[in-house]
């Protein structure tokens, strides 16, 4: 497969909720929309990273200088038989994880395509619909949090994860646990704590949380592992996971017992097939993570949350909860909790043009390889 050309796209959309976390609140998305040309077909991505470095370091004005300047000159006019050999020309780059993801995002939708196959079957997947939950976001009182927590559950959502910070925690769980005694729940702290707070986590334990996410530094596994032996309830690493390297330590060491898996802050897809692996030799569950993605990327981690150890419920709700009108065609919408998998070739989903067109801010077409 010979990419012939790309086309960057800078696209903000309203969110249909508030979205509040302890690093910040979110009513906007915004992401790069990429699609490679080649050989007739058009291959699709959709950046994660925040605009600006509030979860991990990327941001939206680095990944665009990356992947304009550097990123896509560097596979411009090779001819690449799979995505392991895209990254052969893009591996010396350090870093950059989630800018890199979208390159190979756009790549396995165009490759995949060229051979007819849906991602999933070429990925070696075993599921035709996914569980999945949701993440809400810090509500502006308890009672508001309850309400959208029996909504999600009469939704037939499989797990609800809450969003936490300093002051908003125990008696948030503890009140979600009373109204819900048999819920899947689950709290979600984005790095805002630190060994200090070792009694609050003590104190989590009675609310029979399935996992605490990321209770520590976003690049932190040690203290992380010193928390975990100290209070029963398994912690969920989620920004500390950004390799499949990273993972195995942190398993190693035991900093956690469960991986939230976002392909994006991995790496991409090839990496997270290396989580994947990587968790099911210690018996470990991962799940699928999200990032507030719209219709491209949230098909994409769709069909990465096919493979076999993503049993927990993700956060790959359905496309509605999030947006009035989603860039693509299809709805991706789950039933009782379960989420269909596109069954088209590639990521299976096409964009809406004209919508997508409207939607743009500011547009870029690289033709231009590497020199030398
Ligand atoms: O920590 O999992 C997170 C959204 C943006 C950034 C980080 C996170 C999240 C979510 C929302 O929890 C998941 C989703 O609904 O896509
Ligand atoms: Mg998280």
């Amino acid at each position: 497969m010979k990419i012939e050309a790309a086309e960057l796209r800078l696209i903000s959309l309203p969110l249909k909720f508030r979205f509040e976390t302890s690093f910040g609140v979110q009513t906007m998305r915004h992401l790069i929309l990429l699609t490679l040309y080649g050989e007739g077909l058009e291959g699709y991505a959709e950046t994660v990273m925040e605009y600006t470095p509030h979860y991990r370091e990327e941001t939206i004005p680095g990944a665009w200088a990356l992947l304009e300047e550097l990123l896509i000159p560097q596979v411009l006019g090779k001819d690449l038989a799979n995505p392991e050999q895209l990254w052969g020309e893009i591996a010396g780059f350090r870093g950059n994880k989630m800018t890199k993801a979208a390159l190979e995002m756009a790549f396995w939708d165009l490759w995949c395509k060229s051979l007819g196959q849906p991602l999933w079957k070429v990925l070696g997947g075993v599921r035709t619909e996914i569980p999945v939950g949701i993440s809400l976001g810090i509500e502006p009182s308890i009672e508001a949090t309850l309400e959208k927590v029996g909504q999600g559950l009469s939704n037939g959502y499989r797990r609800i994860k809450l969003k936490i910070k300093p002051g908003w925690d125990v008696k948030l769980a503890l009140a979600v646990r009373e109204a819900y005694p048999e819920a899947n729940l689950t709290v979600d702290a984005n790095s805002a704590y630190s060994l200090n707070h070792i009694a609050t986590f003590k104190a989590l334990d009675a609310a029979s949380l399935d996992y605490i996410e990321q209770p520590l530094a976003f690049d932190d596994i040690l203290d992380h592992a010193k928390l975990q032996a100290a209070i029963s309830t398994a912690i969920c690493l989620d920004e500390s996971i950004t390799s499949p390297e990273d993972a195995r330590k942190a398993l190693e060491i035991g900093a956690g017992r469960v991986i939230n898996l976002k392909p994006g802050r991995v790496g991409g897809i090839l990496a997270s097939r290396k989580v994947h692996d990587i968790t099911q030799s210690y018996g470990l569950p991962v799940w699928m993570g999200g990032m507030l993605e719209a219709g491209i990327g949230r098909a994409a981690n769709i069909h990465v949350a096919t493979l076999p150890m993503f049993i927990k419920p993700g956060d790959t709700s359905s496309a509605s909860r999030y947006w009035q009108e989603d860039i693509i065609e299809e709805a991706l919408e789950a039933q009782n909790g379960l989420m269909p998998v596109p069954q088209g070739p590639g990521l299976g989903v096409n964009l809406k043009r004209d919508l997508v067109q409207k939607l743009t801010e500011k547009s870029a077409y690289v033709t231009h390889a590497v020199q030398g």
